[in-house]
């Protein structure tokens, strides 16, 4: 049984299209806290963090939209994670765009216990305010928590970076913008395209990613952009990318990371009610949640 401690960060600032920010209420809609108190843990919804209102603000720098807003949501996240944190329970962080994981992850690393992180995602989200091609900062986190990027995100918390490059793994990436790739080679973290779990198969890729973000630390974060999943079975996403992870391969990922007993946190990320079909991508995120903390067939 483990202690889990629900948190929604429902912003969207970090991206162009409206509708996230309601994919706390969308998850939550889709039974997660009932479907994990029923796998025997003990659960406990803390609400959502507070987030200002899109219509209120306006975008001031182009190569970094929304800066000052996502900057205060992540600042409130971090101080909300962190208490979880510091009682020993496992955070479930609700998004909101894939920006929230600049707060979610200062939270998680503000006792200063190494750990690794696997992050699943179509995008590569290591573009810096140099290299984007949008400006959208749900495109940067994993670059600032690796130290690159604005220096006041970079160092949300009071300390940079958030984790070593040799504890990071990327899984399912086949979006991937030019200088970004330059990025993501020059920090040397592991990243497995899906050319690579079609080659290896999704089990043999999850045990090394798990052997490398365990490697000297204390647990795994995992950063879940449902956007990893082929649209097929997530079309929610504000970024949908075709040749994603499948529903089969999803499942098995979290039954790994679940038999491996290193998940210390997750972010649960870039669920779009308004672009979705019936919930689809809310119940497609509880189903996965449960894979990871311990459902199986019998
Ligand atoms: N790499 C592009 C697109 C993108 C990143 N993350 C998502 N989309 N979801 C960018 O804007 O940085
Ligand atoms: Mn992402
Ligand atoms: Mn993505």
């Amino acid at each position: 049984m483990a202690k889990l401690r629900i948190i929604g960060a429902p912003s969207d600032f970090g991206q162009g299209r409206r509708g996230v920010d309601m994919g706390p209420s969308a998850i939550r809609y889709a039974g997660l806290s009932e479907k994990l108190a029923r796998l025997g843990h003990d659960v406990e919804d803390l609400g959502n963090i507070v987030v200002p209102t899109p219509e209120m603000h306006t975008v001031k720098d182009e190569k970094l939209k929304y800066f000052d807003e996502v900057k205060a949501v992540c600042e409130n996240l971090y101080r909300e994670v962190s208490r979880v944190m510091e009682e020993d329970a496992i955070p479930i962080i609700l998004g909101g765009d894939h920006s929230i994981s600049i707060g979610s992850m200062a939270g998680i690393a503000a006792s200063r216990r190494p750990f690794g992180v696997i992050w699943f995602d179509a995008h590569g989200d290591m573009n810096t305010p140099e290299t984007t091609p949008s400006g959208n900062i749900h495109g940067m986190p994993l670059a600032v928590n690796l130290g690159l990027g604005h220096p006041e995100l970079i160092h949300l918390g009071g300390f940079a970076p958030k984790v070593k490059p040799e504890n990071v793994v990327l899984v399912g990436i086949r979006s991937i913008d030019e200088d970004e790739a330059k990025l993501i080679r020059q920090t040397g973290i592991r990243a497995y395209t899906m050319a690579e779990i079609d080659r290896m198969g999704m089990a043999a890729v999850m045990e090394e990613a798990i052997r490398i973000a365990s490697n000297q630390t204390e647990g795994i974060h995992l950063s879940l952009d449902l956007d990893s999943l082929d649209p097929t079975f997530a079309p929610g996403v504000g970024t949908p990318v075709n040749g994603g992870v499948t529903y089969r391969e999803g499942h098995l990922a979290m039954e790994i990371l679940a038999d491996s007993g290193k998940i210390r946190s997750v972010d649960v990320v870039e669920v779009n009610p308004i672009l979705d079909i019936h919930n689809q991508t809310g119940n497609m995120a509880v189903e996965l949640v449960e894979s990871l903390f311990g459902k199986t067939v019998m």
